[in-house]
């Protein structure tokens, strides 16, 4: 939950279904699908909040720079600034919220380039929907990489499956960035894992036992699967001891070529999930 301190917007749609976005990061929360009671998406116990904080679960927003991937701090600085509110709204039987977040002194200090950034979530069903909306607003092109890293909480993740990616070729994070062709008909997470498939089909599944996560992507070449594992979580203190088993990140990312857009030129990504 994020504390009641720091600002945060609740959509909920005519249906039931519901979502939290804390502004700090622009980071959904939570998202409890309509005839459901539960989070689909993971939060640690011991995650931080607050401006200058990444929160450790939810659906961190990655923008201008994923992971290590460049010169900027890891994955980047937007989920670490406060964005603002545009708009929230019930329409056509949804939760609608619409955040934005702009250049400043601080992200030019960083990277500097003036820019605009619009996030959409909308929550509705058994759906939630986020996009994201980068535009050049600066005099030169500007070239930057990104992703939506959403947490889904899962039952036991190392019984968990994820379908759609045999044949991918990936980079495995955890044997020094080797490249890998998915022979596995169906991913079976077993243990930590942290790898970036080329060219993802824009449709994959996530199996938690007799339940499932439809996730849907389009902007985005890549997708990532991340668990930490046990060395992972004790190694991070806004991780709480054992959490790896609860948490999967399936994300849709553009990494490997970065996105170029020329003066006034935008680019959009989407991600939408599924229960089913
Ligand atoms: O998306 C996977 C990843 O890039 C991993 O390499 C892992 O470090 C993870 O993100 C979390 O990064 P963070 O900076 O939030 O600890």
């Amino acid at each position: 939950m994020i504390p009641t301190e720091f600002p945060s917007l609740h959509l909920r749609s005519p249906d039931g279904a519901h979502a939290t976005i804390a502004l700090d990061g622009g980071h959904v929360t939570s998202w409890v699908p309509a005839t459901e009671h539960e989070n689909r998406l993971f939060v640690s116990a011991r995650s931080t909040y607050g401006p200058g904080k990444a929160i450790r679960g939810g659906i961190p927003v990655i923008f201008p720079q994923f992971g290590a991937f460049g010169s900027l701090r890891q994955h980047g600085f937007a989920r670490l600034c406060r964005w603002t509110v545009d708009g929230s709204r019930t329409f056509a039987g949804a939760g609608r919220g619409q955040l934005h977040l702009s250049d400043s002194d601080d992200t030019r200090t960083q990277w500097p380039h003036a820019f605009s950034a619009d996030l959409s979530i909308v929550v509705e069903g058994v759906a939630l929907a986020v996009a994201m909306t980068i535009r050049n607003t600066d005099t030169s092109p500007i070239a930057f990489t990104a992703a939506f890293h959403p947490y889904f909480a899962v039952r036991d993740a190392f019984t968990t499956r994820v379908e759609g990616l045999s044949g991918c070729r990936y980079r495995d994070s955890l044997l020094e960035g080797q490249m890998v062709v998915e022979a596995a008909p169906v991913l079976q997470i077993t243990g930590p894992l942290d790898r970036i498939y080329s060219n993802a089909p824009d449709r994959l599944v996530i199996r938690d036992g007799a339940r499932s996560i439809i996730i849907e992507k389009s902007g985005f070449p890549e997708a990532v699967v991340w668990n930490p594992g046990i060395e992972g979580t004790r190694s991070r203190a806004d991780f709480a001891e054992g959490e790896e088993q609860g948490m999967l990140c399936v994300e849709a990312a553009a990494i490997q070529h970065p996105i170029v857009l020329a003066p006034d030129e935008s680019w959009t990504g989407t991600q939408r999930m599924t229960t089913a």
